[in-house]
């Protein structure tokens, strides 16, 4: 429907175009122009065509500005002709590959709107010019980030330092402060310096891209932006950040979380729980004579040993539980929501998963081995006298003494 709609509506868009092309001063032919990339914008993303959305959004944008007499007919109708080009193509595209299933023009453009309960990532643009800020942040929002911006490099560092934006798209000409020496300044501040910023540059000036990257930036952009070409260098600098904020609270070998992050996650779940009254518990497991893997297999068998655990561990509980390393072969798991009978329960299963389950391991040379282990637990439940490091020592109290009763067994944390 929506593609026999725009087919239609074509031949009257071309028209106009060609009158206000021609430096008609048309109001009529502007409206018809205007009107029909409103109601693409409108509705694209609801077809699967977000990139579609969001170049018709800027032209949309662009027939205002020229309402508003801050960019010339000239200009404005060139982009307007690109934009016609774009629907032109999709149209041709929804014909050849069917008009259910059309693809997205933007790559991801409407993957792009952020799953359930995730954050959308925090962008903010930082450019002297209203109308390019606004063009830039109204393209940016169409793809899903949450976008902002602010036009005065003043003003910049301030609103950057309390929003501490995921991103920042930095315009590199703006009086007083320039791009370039806020660049600086962010890359100063502790919380920022890994943040990605992406200059926008003026078209062919090798010297502004360089120095961009002298001070810090991680990449330019040509004005007049591609907005797909934006969306695209985004989201790969996203993933990338994304990537490295992971491997910094993962452990290594066995990818669960590191005992730094379980500090942090223990800290923040312990206030959250006791805060709103929610039941919170913690385990503690340790492999029962893993000396004895090492020793027997050598270290590398029980690496794989330690592996197979977390990924067991990982897969035995509850998406939002936090699974830790705690230390060599000692695991905590931060049950949220959970009282201590359930968490009993669950973590009673684990053990005889663990003790069920052998690990076969392929040495370099010769047969695989299959090694059985057994694993000993406490558990304890935050109780109303609890600090965060009494809840840790009864739940260690806990672990030692299933230890001492025999390993290969889960032991309930005495009552605070
Ligand atoms: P218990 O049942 O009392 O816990 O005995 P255990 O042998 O498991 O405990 P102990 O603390 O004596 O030994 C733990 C061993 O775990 C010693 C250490 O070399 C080994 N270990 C710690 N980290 C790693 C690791 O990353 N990989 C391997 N392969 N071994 C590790
Ligand atoms: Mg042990
Ligand atoms: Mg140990």
């Amino acid at each position: 429907m929506f593609f026999r709609e725009l087919e239609a509506a074509l031949p009257h868009v071309r028209e106009a175009l060609g009158r206000v092309m021609q430096g008609h001063e048309d109001a009529a032919a502007w409206d018809v122009v205007r009107r029909f990339f409103h109601h693409i914008a409108g509705t694209a993303r609801s077809v699967e065509l977000g990139g579609l959305g969001a170049a018709a959004a800027l032209c949309e944008d662009l027939c205002h500005g020229v309402a508003r007499r801050e960019v010339t007919p000239a200009f404005a109708s060139r982009g307007l002709a690109e934009g016609l080009a774009a629907v032109e193509d999709a149209l041709l595209e929804a014909g050849a590959g069917g008009l259910r299933a059309p693809r997205p023009v933007v790559e991801g453009g409407h993957a792009a709107l952020p799953p359930e309960g995730r954050e959308q990532p925090k962008v903010l643009v930082v450019d002297d010019d209203a109308f390019s800020a606004n063009l830039i942040d109204h393209c940016l929002r169409s793809a899903g980030f949450a976008s902002s911006y602010c036009c005065n490099s003043d003003d910049a560092l301030a609103v950057i330092s309390a929003e501490l934006p995921d991103l920042i798209v930095l315009d590199v000409v703006m009086p007083r402060v320039d791009g370039f020496e806020l660049c600086r300044r962010v890359r100063a501040h502790p919380a920022l310096q890994y943040t990605p910023v992406i200059f926008v540059t003026r078209q062919d000036d090798l010297g502004q891209r360089i120095r961009g990257l002298e001070v810090g930036g991680n990449d330019y952009i040509a004005k007049p932006f591609e907005p797909q070409e934006l969306v695209a260098r985004i989201r790969s600098h996203l993933q990338r950040l994304g990537a490295l904020k992971d491997l910094a609270i993962r452990d290594g070998l066995t990818r669960c979380y590191n005992h730094k992050y379980f500090k942090l996650r223990f800290e923040q779940e312990f206030n959250r729980a006791r805060r709103y009254g929610m039941d919170l518990t913690l385990a503690l497991v340790d492999v029962d004579h893993f000396k004895r893997v090492n020793d027997g297999h050598g270290h590398p068998a029980g690496d794989a040993v330690l592996s197979h655990l977390a990924s067991l561990l990982m897969a035995s509980v509850r998406s939002t539980d936090v699974v830790a390393r705690y230390g060599g072969e000692e695991f905590a798991i931060l049950l949220v929501h959970a009282g201590v009978s359930e968490s009993q329960v669950i973590v009673n299963r684990i053990r005889e998963r663990v003790a069920r389950q052998a690990v076969s391991v392929a040495p370099l040379l010769g047969t695989p081995v299959d090694l059985s282990v057994t694993i000993s637990a406490g558990v304890a439940q935050l109780a109303s006298g609890d600090t965060s490091e009494t809840l840790l020592r009864r739940t260690d109290a806990a672990l030692y003494a299933a230890k001492a009763g025999g390993r290969d067994r889960v032991c309930i944390g005495e009552a605070a």
